[in-house]
């Protein structure tokens, strides 16, 4: 087994074999989770995408079902692109961007169409159907061109009529326009929903908290286009997301979003009004400044809501192995020999949380279900230092680096005092030690005798200083990370809490339960014994670390245990 492939992601949706990136036409129907994914089966590149398809019943075990979508219609013979699923009177309707004469054009021709369950009795949804009024959406309005037009968002109902969303570029900024529809199959275009204009005055660079003005300057200045747009309610509060594509790489870019509060979403939507598009802000504060929907390597993300009316989300995380500076779209022989490009986060469930006036967004109580029998340890007081402690206990098997470790960090120091820290996680990968990965927390303190009292800033930084084969090149200089945000005062005593979801060579961080979060990917040179994961902390005094790590099994199942309806 080549070393690449023996890091595979086992509990994360990736494809057996191919190409794969955005996550597609998630839902829940007669109790199964469905979700497709952006598939290329016959390569490991970007080619003509088809929609893959998985099934579960818990949300973390998945099994694989026949390709759900193939490029096989006049509108769509160069691919099955991106789209949404909505439940109308209990039928499924796969909305999805047919693409077109990619040969003659040398682009993507893209019309907006929609597919359906050929048996509705089926809870797998194997067949589907392509309906002969396609396409449903065949041109965008004046100004947007066929070129730029995509992803349809799931619909949602506002202001009688069920409202979708579909991706361009006006004016060479990024958009989201509105349709409306009575019946989802003749739909009437309702104007802009929003827009970059207006998001960021004072461009996105400066008010995105990204951390680093690196990423900011391999964008530079260019035409944008918003690509898998969202609208969705969580809570009281309206969620406008795009993933931000500039001058056609969609790789170097985010996920982001703005908020809009209940009251401002009513106006957003009157069309009418002075400016017709959605006015970002929340309880009547402008609320401008877009925030990242992960800091890591996400792309691509979509929201959907299950049967019990969660808002839950995932998002594509695609490779930087093997010397690709972006998501390896035309492939290395590190990914070749991988087999595969591209996996799928876990779903996690996204609230609002009034007091940093953010979404939060953490995985599913059912991501617990995927911890195996062996809780590798419990920790309680565990001293550490800067060096580090080991947090598996003795009798680990380390043939498979797949571990959910949720850690709590107690900061013991002066009272009173201000103190700036670090606390973390590092995951020894190998011999090499060029290859270790950092989840780290950073922030300053102000303590007491009984713990932190106050945080006022903090970030989440993952180390990926990778060295794949068989290149041995360096990929990323240091870190992928953002803020992390705590309320100005923290509650007494709280703790300083990471999560890291390891799956061989996939990460997922998160602190303060969702608060921060990072997705990461990296690869060992060597993989072998000397596999480790430690605890460190770094602050004028102690910290003591709490907590438990599980091993996690893998996600693929030959059945789903289907409870007849
Ligand atoms: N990927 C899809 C498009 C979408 C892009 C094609 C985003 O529909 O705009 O695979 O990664």
């Amino acid at each position: 087994v080549h070393q690449a492939q023996a890091q595979r992601p086992l509990f994360h949706i990736t494809p057996d074999f191919g190409w794969s990136n955005d996550p597609n036409g998630m839902l829940q129907y007669n109790g199964v989770h469905h979700v497709f994914f952006q598939h290329t089966p016959n390569e490991t590149v970007f080619g003509r995408q088809t929609w893959a398809h998985v099934a579960s019943t818990d949300l973390v075990h998945w099994k694989r079902l026949p390709t759900a979508l193939y490029p096989d219609r006049s509108y769509d013979t160069s691919g099955v692109f991106s789209g949404s699923a909505t439940l109308y009177n209990g039928i499924p309707y796969q909305l999805y961007t047919g693409v077109s004469q990619f040969q003659e054009l040398g682009y993507y021709f893209q019309v907006q169409a929609v597919a359906l369950p050929a048996n509705l009795s089926d809870p797998m949804l194997v067949d589907w159907v392509k309906p002969a009024d396609n396409p449903i959406i065949p041109a965008p309005p004046d100004g947007a061109t066929n070129q730029q037009f995509r992803d349809p968002t799931t619909a949602f109902y506002q202001d009688g009529a069920w409202r979708v969303a579909v991706g361009t570029q006006l004016n060479c900024s990024g958009t989201a326009l509105l349709y409306s529809t009575q019946d989802f199959q003749s739909y009437t275009y309702n104007g802009v929903l929003a827009s970059q204009i207006g998001i960021e005055p004072n461009g996105l660079c400066a008010d995105s908290g990204l951390g680093s003005t690196e990423k900011c300057n391999q964008i530079g200045e260019g035409c944008r286009m918003w690509e898998c747009v969202d609208a969705v309610h969580v809570g009281p509060v309206m969620a406008i997301k795009w993933s931000d594509q500039v001058n056609g790489r969609s790789f170097f870019s985010r996920d982001w979003y703005v908020l809009s509060s209940a009251t401002a979403q009513v106006t957003s939507l009157d069309l009418d009004g002075p400016e017709g598009s959605f006015q970002p802000g929340v309880d009547g504060t402008a609320f401008y400044s877009p925030q990242a929907v992960d800091y890591g390597l996400v792309y691509a993300s979509k929201f959907w809501r299950d049967a019990a009316q969660r808002q839950l989300w995932m998002g594509w995380t695609f490779e930087t192995s093997a010397g690709c500076d972006q998501a390896c779209s035309t492939g290395t022989n590190f990914t070749t020999a991988q087999g595969y490009q591209g996996a799928q986060t876990l779903a996690r469930l996204v609230t609002y949380d009034p007091e940093i006036q953010e979404l939060v967004f953490y995985p599913t109580e059912e991501s617990k279900l995927l911890r195996s029998q062996q809780q590798v340890s419990r920790l309680n007081s565990l001293p550490v230092n800067e060096e580090g402690a080991s947090v598996l206990g003795p009798n680990v098997s380390r043939n498979q680096h797949m571990y959910d470790a949720d850690v709590s960090f107690a900061l013991q120091g002066d009272s009173g005092a201000v103190q700036p820290f670090s606390v973390g996680l590092v995951l020894v990968m190998g011999v090499n030690s060029d290859t270790d990965v950092t989840f780290q927390l950073n922030g300053t303190a102000t303590t007491s005798s009984s713990g932190m009292t106050n945080v006022t800033s903090l970030g989440v930084y993952v180390d990926r200083r990778n060295a794949p084969p068989p290149t041995n090149t360096t990929y990323g200089s240091g870190f992928d990370g953002g803020p992390v945000t705590l309320p100005e005062g923290g509650t007494p005593g709280t703790n300083l809490r990471l999560r890291a979801l390891i799956d061989n060579s996939l990460f997922e961080v998160f602190a303060q339960d969702g608060r921060g979060r990072v997705t990461s990917r990296a690869y060992s040179l060597a993989v072998d014994e000397a596999w480790d994961l430690k605890a460190y902390g770094s602050f004028a005094g102690s910290v003591k670390v709490s907590g438990s790590v599980w091993a996690m099994d893998a996600c693929w199942v030959d059945d789903l245990m289907i409870e007849s309806q």
